[in-house]
């Protein structure tokens, strides 16, 4: 007998079909956002949940998830959708899908850097609009991104990728994390040991840590005003490390010149007060989406579930 997955969203053509060879696999091929009801629903004799971080797992759901379920293997390298204390009181196994996704979601940090900086979304909106009548020397005049320094907040997989990327604009990087990285992998980068001690040194602040209690907010009006004036801060990691009526007030004030933003609180529903500052440059959180990185980061869930089910240790198990 297969185990039976429940798979919450759609997912690549390749990782379904693997999904159907080895396992009983309850797919969801309209793409249909699920209600909490709906999963623990539809994961009744189901032996482990796919999901998403669209896809809310709290103390509340976890408790009612019905007892056949064993693991929830995430298809996201973020896991702050789960609540892993719950999780692991209850005896379920999570893993999460590290690494596939640093080059996709750093590739996109280089690009929320550059958008900003060079103001992407004014252009682009002027050219599409038949509003671009003129040029002249002071004409969409951005900031430039080769040899400034860069502070990485979070200096984890994706944060030393971007860096290595960014070395290619001879940027200086500046990082702080919980604990100073080894030299292979800090590759010449200055630590800090406090954030409030790196942002003093960022022409451009790329927030790369993970959502916890502790970095709830952690980029407030306090931590802000340390960022030197004309600073340019992008976020491809989540909303929650933001206090966003901080971040639209300094990018209206002009203390800060431009945001290149990812990730948001209360996605999709967005502040508004983000939609109407022409120095933002948005995406609708599309860090990981490139055909290449949405199958890599489907095998890494189906190898942590391969090895769940032979009665092996998930490589990626995080409760
Ligand atoms: C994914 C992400 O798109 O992996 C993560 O943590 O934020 C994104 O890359 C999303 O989480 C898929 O579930």
């Amino acid at each position: 007998m297969k185990p039976v997955v429940l798979v919450t969203r759609k997912l690549p053509d390749a990782v379904e079909a693997r999904l159907r060879r080895d396992y009983e696999a309850r797919l969801n091929p309209t793409d249909t956002l699920y209600s909490a009801e709906q999963i623990i629903e539809r994961a009744q004799g189901a032996d482990a949940i796919l999901p998403c971080h669209t896809e809310k797992f709290t103390a509340e759901v976890i408790a009612r998830l019905p007892k056949s379920v064993r693991a929830i293997a995430n298809f996201s390298v973020g896991y702050d959708h789960v609540d892993v204390a719950a999780a692991k009181a209850r005896g379920l196994v999570v893993t999460n899908t590290p690494d596939v996704l640093s080059d996709a979601t750093a590739e996109l940090t280089l690009m929320l850097m550059l958008g900003a900086a060079r103001r992407a979304s004014e252009g682009e909106r002027l050219v599409r609009t038949r509003q671009w009548k003129d040029w002249s020397p002071s004409f969409m005049v951005g900031t430039q991104m080769t040899g400034k320094r860069l502070g990485i907040l979070g200096m984890g997989r994706v944060g030393r990728v971007t860096a290595r990327r960014a070395r290619g604009f001879e940027m200086e990087i500046h990082y702080n994390d919980l604990h100073r990285l080894p030299a292979e992998l800090e590759e010449g980068a200055i630590f800090h040991p406090a954030p409030e001690d790196l942002m003093p040194h960022c022409d451009f602040l790329a927030i790369h840590c993970v959502a916890s209690p502790e970095t709830h907010k952690l980029v407030n009006a306090k931590l802000i005003s340390r960022l030197p004036k004309g600073a340019i801060v992008v976020n491809a990691s989540r909303g929650s490390v933001v206090d966003d009526d901080a971040l639209i007030a300094a990018l209206k004030s002009g203390h800060l010149a431009a945001a290149g933003l990812d990730v948001y609180n209360d996605e999709p529903d967005i502040k508004p007060g983000y939609r109407e500052l022409t120095n933002a440059f948005l995406m609708p959180h599309i860090g990981s989406a490139t055909r290449e990185t949405r199958d890599a980061m489907g095998f890494r869930a189906l190898d942590n579930l391969d090895a769940i089910f032979a009665g092996r240790q998930p490589k990626d198990r995080v409760a």
